[in-house]
């Protein structure tokens, strides 16, 4: 019987079959996987899998991951080159940022950007803790809005915990299934909270030396929206790692260089010090913006390392 997974805690998985049934099974010993990921986590959450009933034991296993539409996978937090996948068959990310509180750098954002970009799921930008913005911060959203809008990525300004902005989010994640992603204490499981009545997510405060998040949940989720649809929570990401890019590749999923890419000089250009670039040219000219071209560096240079 097919089933879709919705929790992972390392051996065992929380899933529902296709007639609505919720069922707890595990991998069985040989599992037929169809692409070559290797990662730390063979079934993710979003996995569509075929299961059946160990007649011996009564265990339900996982025989089959089937084929995934795309997933969003990183460097896995705990070992080194080795590969976690987020989540798995998404119809869409939102990538949840905070200006303060802790405050998300662009470099973070860009890097989620890419990823999703290079899988192709269409991303939204939620900047939450509205409540808290001062002027710095304010000036801070409209610069990002900006910025992130003209290279056609969604931008919404929410507070959860003073509900504004919050009832605009349900048309978009109507009949969707959407992975919500972000540093330790930006309010991913306070959203899911406030979106799914009677669900009571754990959350922590953020620490007030460090004004960093404390990794609060620790697995992903996925749960039903009461209003059609279902919404991925995920553990707070300090870091996020990019794989299975190549350094040639990179530019082509910074949407805001896209349009210059055919105009440098070499076709391979990495776009670094080489004669005739043009995304170097469109930064001087401050039609690509400087953060974003030191982001790519940054990120480039990594891929280099690899
Ligand atoms: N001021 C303010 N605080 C918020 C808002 N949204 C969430 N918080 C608070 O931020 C803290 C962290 O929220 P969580 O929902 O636990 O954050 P998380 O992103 O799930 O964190 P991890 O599970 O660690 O990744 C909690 O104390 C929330 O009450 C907001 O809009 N404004
Ligand atoms: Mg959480
Ligand atoms: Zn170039």
């Amino acid at each position: 019987m097919k089933a879709i997974i919705y929790k992972s805690t390392g051996s065992w998985y929380q899933a529902r079959t296709a007639d609505g049934q919720w069922i707890t099974c595990r991998i069985k010993g040989k599992l037929k996987i169809d692409e070559d990921i290797s990662s730390t986590n063979p079934v993710a959450v979003g996995d569509e899998v075929m299961v059946e009933q160990d007649p011996q034991t009564g265990d339900v296993l996982i025989t089959e991951i089937l084929p995934r539409k795309n997933y969003i996978i990183r460097s896995s937090p705990h070992r080194r080159g080795q590969k976690h996948i987020l989540a798995a068959n998404l119809d869409q990310a939102w990538l949840m940022a905070t200006l303060t509180q802790p405050r998300t750098s662009t470099g973070f954002i860009d890097r989620f950007l890419v990823t999703t970009a290079a899988y192709h799921i269409p991303t939204t930008i939620l900047i939450n803790k509205m409540d808290l913005w001062g002027e710095e911060e304010q000036a801070l959203a409209d610069e990002w809005t900006a910025l992130y809008e003209e290279m056609g990525y969604l931008v919404e300004w929410i507070s959860v915990k003073e509900g504004i902005g919050i009832a605009e989010l349900q048309p978009k994640l109507q009949d969707q299934t959407t992975l919500i992603a972000g540093h330790s204490g930006v309010g991913k499981s306070s959203l899911i909270n406030l979106l799914i009545p009677g669900l009571s997510l754990r959350t922590q405060p953020v620490s007030r030396w460090s004004e960093k998040g404390m990794h609060t949940t620790t697995f992903a989720e996925m749960f039903e929206l009461p209003f059609g649809g279902r919404i991925i929570d995920t553990p707070g990401i300090r870091e996020f790692g990019l794989i299975d890019i190549a350094p040639e590749e990179l530019s082509h999923y910074f949407l805001d260089m896209q349009k210059y890419l055919t105009s440098c000089m070499f076709n391979n250009c990495l776009h670094v010090n080489e004669p005739g670039c043009a995304v170097k040219a469109a930064v001087e000219e401050g039609k690509i913006h400087i953060w974003r071209y030191k982001n790519y560096l940054n990120i480039l240079e990594t891929l280099q390392q690899e």
